[in-house]
């Protein structure tokens, strides 16, 4: 276990109380517990918490920050191509902070004692997930605006209620997370109206670009509700505070009217106001793509895995001189 120590003032008052007394049993924590989350107070890292709880957690928080890290690829296959120096210095600082958010989402894990070797071998050895929107290829310039507008939009709209999770450490790496997610949306947002103010085949480029990940943003989400298997547990548990299909919505509502604003065409001909219920009717992703990706069939995932795994070994050197020089310091100190 990993047990970074947290100062007593940010363990919950529930946990606080429970552990003045010192013969507490199972279901006095598990009442203790249950308090917290129903006053929407923090579940903190040495308090009690069912083993269900930490697992989803280790889950959801792995596999998010697999995403970031798994992220990284499909944008940075345009650093070294960028059209401009400025361009290239802010596609640059994006794909830095994913690996930033990547290294904050495996510490809020290890608080739940698992390590970021152990998760990242779980991953390059397709045990965990990470988001099925990074087995899309990125075949053009307008890709980066894109996946800056619609990826880190759903991101956005995904993200913002996870800074009210009940887990204190996620909570808090998603708050300085969804600060830089708003800065990656501007960015693909300003650089797609860039290219509309273009040339026409600029604007087909753009065009083009929403045309293919427009459904696997929506994809993005999860599942519909009624085919989601860890939603109604996560929301009661405070771990989700939204469910997929309002989530997906809330993504729809938003995009529209950029869209219309850019002046570019999402392509759902069934995409119209609906007054009844102020939102916007759309169709359906196509599930079956969507089942097929998350199941290692997308049309990029041996490419992402294969590049993960040799990163990872080829970083082998790093993790093992950063071990003998902090065990040479131990023995030293
Ligand atoms: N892709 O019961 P459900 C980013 C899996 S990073 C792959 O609804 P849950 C960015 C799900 O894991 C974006 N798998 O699950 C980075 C479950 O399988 P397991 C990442 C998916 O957890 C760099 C099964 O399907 N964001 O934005 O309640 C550059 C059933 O689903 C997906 C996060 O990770 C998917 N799209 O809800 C730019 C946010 N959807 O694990 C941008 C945090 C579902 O049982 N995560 N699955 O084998 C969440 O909010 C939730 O985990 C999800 C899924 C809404 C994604």
């Amino acid at each position: 276990m990993c047990g970074r120590l947290i100062p007593d003032r940010s363990v919950s008052k529930a946990h606080r109380e429970a552990r003045m007394t010192a013969t507490l049993d199972d279901t006095e924590l598990e009442a203790g517990f249950e308090r917290t989350i129903e006053h929407h107070d923090r579940i903190e890292p040495r308090d009690w918490m069912p083993e269900g709880y930490r697992k989803t957690l280790i889950r959801q928080i792995a596999q998010h920050a697999h995403s970031e890290i798994i992220g990284m690829q499909p944008e940075g296959n345009w650093i070294t191509r960028a059209p401009s120096l400025r361009r290239k210095a802010i596609l640059l600082a994006k794909v830095q902070d994913e690996a930033g958010h990547g290294l904050y989402l495996y510490s809020a894990a290890e608080t739940l004692g698992v390590s970021r070797l152990q998760l990242t071998e779980m991953l390059i050895e397709g045990k965990q997930k990470y988001s099925s929107i990074f087995n899309y290829p990125t075949l053009s310039y307008a890709d980066v605006g894109t996946i800056g507008w619609l990826v880190d939009g759903a991101a956005i709209c995904n993200q913002v209620p996870l800074c009210r999770t009940s887990f204190g450490p996620y909570g808090r790496a998603m708050i300085r997370i969804c600060k830089e997610e708003s800065f990656h949306q501007r960015q693909g947002y300003e650089l797609l109206m860039t290219m509309m103010r273009g040339t026409d085949e600029q604007r087909a480029m753009v065009q083009e670009s929403v045309d293919r990940f427009w459904w696997p943003a929506l994809m993005m989400f999860g599942p519909p509700d009624d085919e989601s298997p860890n939603t109604a547990q996560s929301m009661a548990w405070g771990i989700k505070r939204n469910t997929n299909d309002d989530l997906r919505q809330r993504m729809v509502d938003m995009t529209v009217p950029q869209a219309e604003a850019l002046g570019v065409t999402l392509p759902d001909p069934t995409l119209a106001w609906n007054e009844e219920r102020g939102h916007y009717d759309f169709a359906e992703p196509d599930w079956d793509e969507f089942l097929q990706v998350i199941k290692g069939n997308g049309p990029c995932n041996a490419q992402r895995l294969a590049h993960r795994r040799r990163a990872h070994e080829d970083g082998a050197w790093v993790r093992e001189a950063a071990t003998a020089y902090a065990a040479k310091r131990e023995a030293t100190s």
